[in-house]
């Protein structure tokens, strides 16, 4: 087993990694932005190491710089977390080059399942499902229109190098056809640097249903089944649940092995992530994460499985500690991502100081976070101040739970999802669990009017903490001070 992690990560992750490895008997390093100098998971590390920038460039995507600081204090492996370095294939690379492990798959895993056109080609060679449509780019406007006459309108036009819903249009007849495969050309060209599109059937109102996988360096591959991460708003996941509402033992059993053969055509050697489509009775392969994911815990709740242990367990050279035999669900976990986002304005990042902070407890509860009562949270990362995930025998346990850990949930001084996610909890067709990928659009004004009226509610309770904790005036000076300062690194990362 490893004596030490280097985590190239910040936050709640690297906090949740740093626990793993805790557990295990391994010391961790930290390394941490001039912006991060004072976050929680500098503060739970073995050591903390400066990267001296806040340029993303020049910390937490500086691959040379953390290499040498891994080298330096003698780190034996480096865990990338999520987001980040942590689909980079270069990381694997050059920790090879310098005798560091890797915490997660295999390079060519990496590279293969993060090209859509060769992933799709590879899931269609293994018989994995896949939505109808072309494996090719687009290359004539003539021979696209006879595609998509046969494929049937609607279609979809997508860009290879694109995910995360960038660089997609939906063609409803001929006559857009050549002007929406134009404008997603130009659009993937500009973004990726990379004009090749290609056309597909279009899915109408799918539900986002995933399989957790889990490979060792020895050819085992199992799926810790699977998670319905079906309510997001614009392409950003808001709450995850599971089992999916809708699974059965004998769905699971073919969508997991299908999952399982999309790992194993690409040798799948760590955690990960098979992403499916799910509508009518069919499910389509979309894309496979190479990552640990943000929704991980809720899969370790209902299956026991400590992900991120196995994880690095496999990195040492382990073998898996399951069969797929092994693997049993008990009851139902819910995750709801708490952001300083303002629900009620268009969930516009509101990052600021948290001037009063007291989080749930009890059975069946899980907070995963990197915040303190009186940290800022800082403007130029993602606006995440935690994961609240509950457990119940049923999903109306769990229900019911979530209700209970978000009034009980204390958060004063930034504008949070909390209010979104009770009114979505008392949402007929979330309690019904009719989920779909536009289910915020189609319920939005549902939820706003309930929204309203839960931050009417706490107002007057909230204004009153505020006055209790709100800092003084020097230390809003320097709140201000800071502001500017991240503005400024905002502006530079956004070059
Ligand atoms: C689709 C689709 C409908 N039909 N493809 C969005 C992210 C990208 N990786 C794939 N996405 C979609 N592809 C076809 N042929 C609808 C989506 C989609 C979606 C998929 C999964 C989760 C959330 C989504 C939200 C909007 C659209």
């Amino acid at each position: 087993m490893f004596e030490k992690v280097l985590i190239a990560n910040r936050g709640e992750i690297a906090i949740r990694i740093m626990r793993a490895c805790k557990e295990l008997g391994i010391k961790t390093i930290a390394i941490y932005s001039d912006t991060d100098e004072s976050a929680l998971f500098t503060k739970y590390a073995d050591e903390a190491v400066p990267l001296n920038s806040s340029i993303l460039s020049q910390s937490y995507l500086d691959l040379d710089k953390i290499i040498n600081i891994a080298k330096e204090h003698g780190a034996d492996a480096i865990h990338p977390g999520y987001g980040f370095l942590s689909e980079n294939s270069k990381l694997g690379e050059i920790c090879q080059e310098n005798g560091i492990t890797l915490i997660g798959p295999n390079k060519e895993a990496i590279e293969a399942m993060g090209d859509k056109i060769t992933s799709k080609k590879l899931m269609v060679e293994k018989g994995v499902p896949t939505v109808p449509g072309d494996k090719e780019g687009i290359t004539d406007i003539e021979v696209a229109k006879e595609r998509a006459k046969e494929i049937g309108y609607p279609v979809i036009i997508k860009s290879s190098a694109g995910g995360g819903g960038i660089g997609m249009r939906t063609v409803y007849d001929e006559d857009e056809l050549p002007r929406a495969i134009e404008s997603t050309q130009k659009l993937a060209e500009s973004s990726f640097g990379d004009g090749t599109v290609y056309i597909e059937k279009f899915i109408e109102e799918p539900r986002h249903i995933e399989f957790q996988i889990l490979g060792d360096n020895y050819g085992n591959i199992i799926h810790v089944c699977d998670r319905e991460c079906s309510i997001q708003r614009r392409h950003q996941k808001l709450l995850e649940e599971a089992p999916s509402p809708i699974m059965t033992d004998e769905l699971r059993a073919k969508m997991g092995e299908s999952a399982v053969k999309a790992a194993k055509a690409v040798n799948y050697n760590s955690a990960g992530t098979v992403e499916f489509m799910y509508s009518k009775g069919e499910y389509y392969f979309l894309e496979m994460n190479t990552r640990i994911q943000v929704e991980h815990p809720i899969t370790e709740f209902i299956t026991g499985v400590d992900l991120v242990k196995e994880q690095i367990k496999i990195a040492a050279g382990e073998k898996l500690s399951y069969t797929q035999d092994d693997i049993k669900i008990r009851g139902h976990a819910i995750e709801c991502r708490i952001n300083a986002e303002d629900p009620l304005n268009d969930f516009a990042p509101n990052p600021g100081r948290i001037v009063g902070y007291r989080s749930p407890g009890g059975i069946g509860i899980r907070v995963d976070s990197g915040v303190y009562m009186g940290y800022t949270i800082p403007s130029i990362y993602d606006s995440m101040i935690s994961k609240l995930i509950t457990w119940g025998n049923d999903r109306n346990e769990a229900i019911q739970r979530m209700r209970r850990a978000l009034s009980e949930y204390i958060i004063v001084g930034v504008p949070t999802t909390i209010p979104f996610h009770r009114a979505l909890m008392h949402n007929q067709n979330f309690i019904d669990a009719n989920l779909h990928t536009n289910f915020i659009e189609e319920n939005n004004l549902d939820l706003l009017a309930d929204i309203e009226k839960i931050v009417e509610e706490n107002k007057e309770k909230f204004d009153q903490m505020k006055t209790t904790f709100l800092p003084n005036k020097k230390v809003a000076a320097i709140a201000t001070s800071v502001n500017t300062y991240m503005n400024r690194i905002r502006e530079e990362n956004e070059k």
